[in-house]
């Protein structure tokens, strides 16, 4: 079946950036047993290592035509998400760490991926997993330090390995320096101005601004000591920024350069179609259930999808395009209406966003023929590639969601070996077989903020509700 599917993928697209022999060995190692990576007989053959900045060759498009070679790695890239928390621990303290990705690069290159993705390292009080981000230019003491990560991305160019890292550009920290700076400073102060603070509705100013919601539930607002509230559409631990406020703005471009002038290839970007609210905050129209993002053709929502985001985005694309290289943006976009959707990927924007209507997808062939089939027909209008992922740290894991146990595992094998043939590129989430503490089942989700908490909620981190095209951070 395998042999003949990727007989059938060569025979339609002229070719998939994938050999055989990649292949093989990203389907047959990525849910084993056992917790330790074994040395695979028939996956002798090393990866070339390639110069850093220069592009992969391949030759298909997400339309599946044959476009010739020198075009961008990322075109056709596997990717493989690396959650450091859980993956590997080198210094044996049980929480895994940078290094411990160092010393897997060569397993990480033998499976024959393209790219490693980071979920956040940044200094982080961890109220959210790291996506509560302290120092935008740091890294977590419990991970390691810039210096492991410069060395990180010099040993994987050394071996091939391309390597992305999570940017979280929608909230900071409560404990950023500038969040703190603004709670000292007070209202109508410059320093509040980098957030969203308001005085409250009510006689004293009680209730909160508007009737917004936070994705971890309760209101998306809370008070400070002088009767001011700020907006967290995630946790009140993660105040939104205002993306209407210019130094934000220069602030992330510099991070952007931070990071590039280091070596890395990318960045994953955290709730992108986040960012930019309605000027006027107006109240969600349908209450906290219009919280969610419905397939609107509009800019209808008060904070999801607004068309200023992409002036953001616009910005931020002339920051990479400064830098030789195939650098790449990948959309963590939550926008069910196509067009809206396609409009991240314009020639100017961002190069690739995460396809998670095949994530959300069922286990039946008609639903994901149509997902496929309207996939790449969005894409080719603004000619990006389309980008697969089944799994990922905010998801249950995917033989889970398809049935579990045995039947669930086969579907998921199958599952995943459809979306390597796919054109485009695709994210394999780590199998999580280091994880400290013990061996990871295939099933298990990553702890992600919910998780955390000492109440025991198991609320997607996402917000979102099981069977819906939803929306989040
Ligand atoms: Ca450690």
């Amino acid at each position: 079946m395998l042999s003949a599917l990727i007989r059938a993928h060569d025979t339609a697209h002229g070719g998939l950036g994938l050999d055989r022999s990649r292949f093989n060995r990203l389907i047959s190692t990525h849910w084993r047993s056992g917790s330790a990576a074994r040395p695979r007989p028939w996956a002798q053959t090393p990866l070339l290592p390639r110069e850093a900045g220069k592009p992969l060759h391949v030759t298909s498009d997400s339309a599946g035509a044959n476009v010739g070679v020198d075009q961008p790695w990322w075109r056709s890239a596997v990717i493989y998400q690396i959650y450091p928390r859980s993956f590997a621990d080198a210094n044996g303290d049980g929480i895994g760490d940078l290094e411990g990705v160092r010393t897997r690069l060569d397993y990480l290159a033998e499976l024959g991926i393209d790219a490693i993705w980071l979920s956040p390292f940044y200094p982080s009080p961890q109220a959210d997993a790291g996506y509560d981000v302290s120092d935008y230019r740091d890294v977590d003491p419990i991970f390691g330090t810039i210096d492991d990560v410069r060395t990180l991305i010099g040993q994987a160019h050394e071996k091939g390995l391309r390597v992305i890292i999570d940017i979280v550009p929608n909230h900071t920290s409560d404990q950023h320096g500038w969040f703190e700076a603004a709670l000292t400073a007070g209202p109508n102060s410059r320093e509040r101005d980098r957030y969203i603070f308001r005085d409250g509705h009510g006689p004293d100013g009680s209730q909160p601004p508007n009737n917004w919601v936070s994705n971890f539930g309760g209101p998306a607002w809370t008070r400070v000591a002088d009767g001011q509230w700020y907006l967290h559409l995630f946790a009140p631990q993660q105040p939104d920024l205002d993306w209407t406020n210019i130094e934000v703005v220069a602030e992330f471009k510099d991070i952007l350069r931070f990071w590039l002038d280091l070596g890395v290839d990318g960045f994953r970007i955290d709730v992108a179609h986040g960012l930019v609210k309605d000027p006027d905050l107006t109240d969600l129209p349908d209450g906290p259930s219009g919280h969610l993002l419905k397939p609107t053709t509009g800019n209808e929502h008060p904070h999801w999808d607004r068309d200023e985001v992409h002036d953001v985005y616009r910005g931020w694309r002339s920051v990479v395009d400064e830098y030789a290289g195939d650098q790449v943006f990948v959309a963590e976009a939550w926008v069910p209406n196509p067009d809206r959707f396609a409009q991240y990927l314009r020639s100017d924007e961002l190069h690739t966003a995460f396809n998670f209507n095949f994530l959300d997808a069922a286990w039946d062939a008609p639903t994901v023929r149509k997902v496929i089939d309207q996939t790449l027909g969005e894409l080719r209008d603004v000619g990006a590639p389309a980008t697969w992922v089944l799994s990922n740290h905010d998801v249950t894991r995917h033989p889970t969601r398809f049935g579990g146990g045995e039947l669930g595992l086969r579907r998921a094998r199958g599952a995943t070996l459809l979306m390597l043939a796919l054109p485009g590129g695709a994210y394999v989430y780590q199998g999580g077989r280091a994880r400290p503490g013990g061996g990871l089942g295939p099933s298990r989700r990553e702890p992600t903020g919910p998780d955390l908490q000492p109440d025991g909620r198991r609320a997607d981190r996402k917000g979102r509700l099981p069977g819906t095209v939803a929306v989040g951070g």
